[in-house]
């Protein structure tokens, strides 16, 4: 797995490949564990750091024991309350969903993927009743501090569902790789969320002529612990924020939203990259020009804006701040890799999305894209922003493997690339065709 260093976790350190670690979170040499045990007998500063804490009787601690605390393999990093993600990270945590567990029309909370820039607030920090956010900004009339309770009461309550997913879904089918997180397909999550309408709240604020753009910050801190770096900063422009579907939600799907994706406040728009949903939401800034907080200058959540080869080096002035998301699709049942009987029918289904846009068709493949068929159902989505649900079913022609590939075309009839889109250099926007392995017997 490739992956940023400064992003690796104890656990990725020494859980999930144990044999290949060698050093601990801070640098520090440490022998390698084993199922087994230790090599060879290692220093007790480093069991120390690898247990937490000291051990005051190591001295009597038989060569090769693994200290019971690391014995447990059987389990892996994980979540509470996030049920079947996949981690690719702990430090920070980014978790992503596989296909079979997006299935449902509203992705349940338990698999909503996880994308952190830094280390949440701590859970039991978070006090409803002094969490406060605060409207400001040099194009906002009258700057304020609202705590969830006036927010609640001040402003009528709206429920969408909305998608969202990270902009760098997808990003390990890129060649050249791009740094940053091998998300495969997972990124993504569609759900209602309930809140105020973020435009309700900045009028209340006073929007001034020359507002252009909203920015957020949130809780979360930096990895470093420096408590003056933000993790991340991003926004949209104010015709985005002003869309009915913008929302200051503190719910999803009827529960308070999870610890890590925001709880108890963020920002929701959904078909722009999940980027621009602030978690942990405690300040809007109403901008008189683009906003220019952590990760949305530079090469961040950008990309050419004039297509470029594989493996170019694009300057800082020639990359463009992604908008909407593009047209996209999933086989979200059955899983990839099942035996089917030649005699049935092969029935499959899934979700599809096109950011600001609707999906118009859906159509499926199983001869590698040489013919596609019409998928026999495509849902209206229940509101907009909303992934639709779709169903297919085909015959196979005989038995042996095949592939089945699914691609959606958007109402201005834009369809997903099947391989795979335009090279870029950090990985954004992979929306090819997602396919599933099938076996005829
Ligand atoms: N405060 C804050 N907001 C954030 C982030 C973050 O790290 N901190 N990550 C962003 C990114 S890159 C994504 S893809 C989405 C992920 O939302 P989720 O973790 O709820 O899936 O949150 C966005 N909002
Ligand atoms: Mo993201």
């Amino acid at each position: 797995m490739e992956k940023n260093n400064s992003e690796i976790g104890i656990h990725e350190a020494y859980c999930k490949d144990p044999v290949q670690a060698d050093k601990d979170i801070i640098g520090r040499e440490v022998d390698p564990v084993t199922r087994r045990g230790f090599f060879k007998k290692t220093s007790l500063m480093a069991m120390a750091a690898l247990v937490g804490s000291n051990i005051p009787f190591a001295d009597k601690m038989p060569g090769g024991l693994i200290p019971a605390a690391l014995a447990d393999d059987s389990a892996p990093f994980s979540i509470p309350g996030k049920d079947g993600l996949i981690y690719l990270n702990d430090r920070p945590v980014n978790a992503e969903a596989p296909p079979h567990l997006l299935n449902d029309e509203f992705t349940p909370a338990k698999h909503f993927f996880i994308r952190n820039n830094g280390a949440p607030p701590q859970q039991e920090s978070i006090d409803l009743s002094s969490w406060t956010l605060e409207i400001t900004g040099e194009s906002c009339e009258k700057p304020m501090k609202f705590t969830l309770e006036e927010l609640k009461k001040k402003f009528k309550h709206y429920t969408y569902a909305l998608q969202l997913e990270c902009g760098g879904n997808g990003r390990s089918e890129y060649n050249p790789p791009a740094k940053g997180n091998q998300w495969t397909t997972g990124a993504i999550g569609c759900g209602r969320w309930t809140g105020v309408r973020l435009k309700d709240v900045l009028k209340y604020c006073g929007v001034k002529k020359d507002a252009v753009y909203i920015g957020y910050y949130g809780a979360d801190t930096h990895l470093s612990g420096d408590p003056t770096k933000t993790t991340i900063s991003r926004g949209a422009p104010i015709s985005k924020a002003m869309e009915k579907e913008s929302l200051i939600a503190w719910a999803y799907e009827g529960e308070d939203i999870p610890h890590y994706n925001g709880y108890p406040l963020r920002l929701v728009m959904g078909g722009w990259p999940a980027s621009v949903s602030g978690k942990w939401l405690n300040k809007i800034v109403i901008r008189n020009k683009v906003h220019d907080g952590k990760k949305m200058t530079g090469q961040s959540y950008r990309v050419p804006c004039n297509p470029v080869a594989p493996g170019t080096k694009v300057a800082n002035e020639d990359m463009c701040v992604i908008e909407s998301m593009p047209v996209k699709s999933l086989i979200t049942y059955p899983k990839s890799g099942v035996t089917h009987k030649l005699s049935k029918k092969f029935k499959f289904n899934g979700k599809a999305w096109a950011g600001d846009r609707k999906v118009k068709s859906m159509e499926v493949s199983i001869d590698f894209g040489a013919t596609w068929i019409k998928a026999k159902k495509l849902k209206k989505p229940v509101n907009r922003l909303a992934w639709q649900s779709w169903e297919a079913s085909v015959k196979f022609p005989k038995e042996g493997y095949y592939e089945v590939w699914a691609k959606a075309t958007d109402s201005s009839g834009i369809s997903q690339p099947t391989i795979l889109p335009g090279w870029n250099p950090r990985g954004y926007l992979n929306n090819a065709c997602h396919r599933i392995a099938v076996q005829v017997v």
